[in-house]
């Protein structure tokens, strides 16, 4: 089943480095529209289950560490095709793998702190965003 919408998180660097506004006219500027969106802080707790996926991999302590240090910029995005379009956005997990002029390309420092999330799947996106947003604050 496909549905229009994908999640995001601006990660603690490109919040820190003052990115929200260029990545956030990036996402307007290619066509997705913005249904629910919000500054918030993870729990270690919230960033483990959020990532509970990855818990046997090697660098899952640091990416719970990474993801709770300062705020993000969690948001639902809609377009046609969201989920494969917003990845195509952002770039590959590794910005040094990443094509020019995707988000991690340009903002992002390394594998693991790479600037933003994007959903893999549309079934991922519906999880992940009830898992920041209640029914009312989308809109
Ligand atoms: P993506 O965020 O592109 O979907 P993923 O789901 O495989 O990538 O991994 C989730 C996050 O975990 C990723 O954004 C950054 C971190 N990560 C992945 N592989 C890593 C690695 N080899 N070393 C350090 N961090 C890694
Ligand atoms: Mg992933």
């Amino acid at each position: 089943m496909r549905t229009d919408r994908t999640f995001t998180m601006l990660k603690p660097d490109a919040v820190e480095k003052g990115h929200i506004g260029a990545i956030l006219e990036k996402i307007n500027a290619s066509g997705f529209r913005i249904v629910a969106m919000k500054l918030t802080h993870m729990t270690t707790q919230d960033a483990q289950a959020f990532y509970a996926v990855h818990s046997e991999r090697p660098f899952y302590g640091e990416l719970v560490e990474y993801m709770t240090r300062g705020p993000i910029v969690a948001a639902i995005l809609e377009k046609e095709n969201a989920v494969e379009d917003f990845r195509t956005l952002i770039g590959a997990t590794n910005p040094a793998d990443a094509a020019e002029g995707t988000i991690r390309k340009l903002y992002a420092a390394s594998i693991g702190e790479n600037a933003v999330h994007g959903s893999d799947s549309d079934e991922n996106a519906a999880i992940e965003g009830a898992f920041h947003f209640a029914g009312r604050e989308m809109f």
